[in-house]
C-alpha cells in the first residue's frame, strides 16, 4: 500500500516536473518585443531597461524604410528661379517656368543612380505650391507653366511608378506666403488640408518629411503648431507611410554634413520634437537632435521610454539644397560622395541625398553622370562577397567570437556586417580580426552594428576572418557578414 503511494506520488511529482520544464522552455523560447516605443515600469532597474530596450523594434514600415538605403531629395520651386535658398513669399508666381520639365528624366537618373525613392518639395518655406492646391492661389496654377494647368506632384508621381521608385514629399509648416500664417487654428486647418489634398490624390505615399522651422509670422504673430493634428491627418490617410523629422518614425541625424554617428542607436531615448512631453524628456536627458550619444547605458539609466527612431542624413549634393547655375563647378566629387555613402548607410543610417533639378525643369547633366558614377562604384564594390557563409545567421553571446573562411586569393579593405534588427538592435562592440601568416591580427573594431555598418581598412589578404561581439544588451542576431574591395579613389 505504501509501496503504491510512493509510486503514485512519484509520478505525480514526474509529471509536474515535465510540465514545468515544458513551461519553462516555451517562456523561455517566446520573445516578447515591443514595438516603436516602450515606457519602462517606474521602478526599473538598468538591468531591466537593457532588456526591454534589446527587444524594441521597428515597424514593417521604418524596416522597410531602412532596407531602401538610398533616397533622392528634390528641392525644386519658386527658389529655383530666383536664386534664393529662402524665399520670402512674396516672389511671384510668374517666376515659375520651367521650359523643358521632365518628371521621367529625374525618375530615370535616380533610378539609374541606385535610388529606391524620391522625395520632392512640395511646398518649402515660401509657400509656393508645386500641386494646384486649393487652399491658395501661390502655386503653379498662376504660373505660366503649361498655362497654369500642370501638376509637378502629379508628373513626378506618374513618373515614380513608371520607374517603380517610392513617392514622398516634404511639406514645409513654416509658410511665409499664408496670411494665416499665426492664427494658429486657423493656418494648423489650412496646413492640415494641404496634407490631406497631398495624402488623398496622388496614390500612395511613403514618407512625408517636415521641420519644426517656425519663423515669425505676419506682425510677428508666433504660429503654434499642432503636430497631433498633422500626424493624425497623415495616419488617417496613409496609415503606411514614415512621417520624418518632426514625425515619430524617422530622425534627423543632426547635421546637413552627410555625417553620421560612429555610435548610432535606432533605439534610442531622444523623443520625438512632435511629442508634446519632447521638452521636458529631452531636458531631463540634456540631449537634443544633435547630441553626439542618444543611446548610451548611461542615458538609458535616466530614461523613462526608449524608442525606434532611426537616423536620415540629409544633404545636399552642391552646397545649396536648391539649384543655382553658379554652383554647376561645385558638386560633389565621387569620393566625397562615397565618403557620405559610409557615413551614413554604413553607420546605421539611410542617405537622403538632395539632387535639385534646374531651371529647365531637368536634372543637371553634370548631378545625373555623378550619381551613376556612385551608383556603379557601389554596385561593383559590394558585388563579390569574399567570405563563404557571410550570410548565414549567427546568435552571439557577450565576448563570443566566429570564424569565417575566405575566398582564397581574396584582395579585401571593406568589412559589411548587420543586425537582424527585426529582433532589436544589440551590439554595442565588436571587433574584426584576420588570420594571417600564422596568426592573429585586428583590423578593425567598431561600436553599434544595427541595420548595416561598414569599416574600412587598409587593403588585406588572409585565409581566415574571426568577429567578435565584445559587448552586446543580449544576444545579438548576426545575421550578414562581407568583406570586399573598394578601388581607392
Ligand atoms: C531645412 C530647410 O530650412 C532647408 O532649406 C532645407 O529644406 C533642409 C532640407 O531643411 O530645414
Amino acid at each position: 500500500m505504501r509501496k503504491v503511494e510512493m509510486n503514485r506520488s512519484l509520478r505525480t511529482i514526474t509529471f509536474l516536473s515535465v510540465l514545468f520544464f515544458i513551461t519553462a522552455c516555451s517562456s523561455l523560447s517566446k520573445q516578447e518585443y515591443y514595438e516603436k516605443q516602450v515606457v519602462f515600469p517606474d521602478n526599473a532597474t538598468l538591468e531591466q531597461k537593457i532588456d526591454m530596450a534589446s527587444r524594441l523594434v521597428p515597424t514593417k514600415q521604418q524596416l522597410e524604410w531602412q532596407e531602401m538605403e538610398l533616397t533622392a531629395f528634390l528641392h525644386f520651386g519658386i527658389n529655383t528661379f530666383t536664386g534664393n535658398e529662402w524665399g520670402d513669399g512674396k516672389d511671384s508666381p510668374q517666376l515659375f517656368n520651367p521650359t523643358q520639365l521632365d518628371c521621367e528624366q529625374w525618375a530615370k537618373a535616380l533610378k539609374d543612380g541606385g535610388f529606391k525613392m524620391v522625395i520632392l518639395t512640395a511646398k518649402h518655406h515660401d509657400g509656393f505650391c508645386l500641386w494646384p492646391t486649393k487652399t491658395t492661389e501661390y502655386s503653379v496654377k498662376n504660373s505660366p507653366w503649361k498655362n497654369g494647368k500642370g501638376d509637378v506632384v502629379r508628373e513626378l508621381r506618374d513618373a515614380c511608378n513608371k520607374y517603380g521608385l517610392k513617392f514622398g514629399i516634404y511639406i514645409s509648416p513654416w509658410d511665409r506666403n499664408a496670411s494665416c500664417y499665426g492664427d494658429s487654428p486657423k493656418y494648423n486647418e489650412y496646413f492640415s488640408q494641404q496634407l490631406t489634398e497631398l495624402l488623398t490624390n496622388y496614390g500612395e505615399i511613403h514618407e512625408i518629411w517636415f521641420d519644426g522651422a517656425n519663423g515669425e509670422g505676419p506682425n510677428g504673430r508666433k504660429q503654434i503648431y499642432d503636430w497631433d493634428l498633422f500626424l493624425k491627418t497623415i495616419r488617417k490617410h496613409q496609415p503606411k507611410a514614415v512621417t520624418a523629422i518632426m514625425g515619430d518614425d524617422v530622425r534627423w541625424v543632426g547635421n546637413e554634413g552627410g555625417l553620421g554617428r560612429e555610435t548610432e542607436w535606432s533605439a534610442t531615448v531622444l523623443t520625438p520634437g512632435s511629442y508634446s512631453h519632447c521638452d521636458k524628456s529631452n531636458q531631463a536627458l540634456g540631449i537634443d537632435n544633435m547630441s553626439k550619444d542618444l543611446g548610451s547605458l548611461t542615458l538609458l539609466n535616466n530614461a523613462k521610454q526608449i524608442y525606434w527612431y532611426p537616423s536620415e542624413v540629409d544633404v545636399s549634393i552642391r552646397p545649396g539644397w536648391f539649384y543655382h547655375s553658379k554652383e554647376d563647378k561645385e558638386v560633389r566629387s565621387l569620393q566625397n560622395l562615397v565618403n557620405i555613402y559610409y557615413q551614413s548607410v554604413g553607420c546605421n543610417s539611410v542617405l537622403l541625398l538632395n539632387i535639385p533639378p534646374d531651371k529647365r525643369g531637368l536634372i543637371h547633366e553634370t548631378d545625373v553622370q555623378r550619381i551613376k558614377e556612385l551608383s556603379n562604384y557601389i554596385n561593383k564594390t559590394f558585388e563579390n562577397n569574399q567570405v563563404i557563409k557571410g550570410n548565414k545567421t549567427w546568435k552571439a553571446s557577450k565576448g563570443e567570437s566566429k570564424e569565417y573562411k575566405i575566398k582564397p586569393k581574396s584582395k579585401f579593405n571593406t568589412l559589411l556586417i548587420q543586425e537582424d534588427i527585426t529582433k532589436g538592435q544589440r551590439v554595442e562592440e565588436f571587433s574584426v580580426e584576420i588570420y594571417e601568416q600564422g596568426q592573429w591580427k585586428q583590423i578593425a573594431k567598431g561600436t553599434t552594428i544595427g541595420y548595416k555598418r561598414l569599416l574600412r581598412f587598409a587593403d588585406c589578404q588572409a585565409e581566415k576572418l574571426r568577429i567578435t561581439i565584445n559587448n552586446t544588451r543580449a544576444e545579438a542576431n548576426i545575421e550578414n557578414i562581407g568583406l570586399y574591395f573598394a578601388e581607392s579613389l
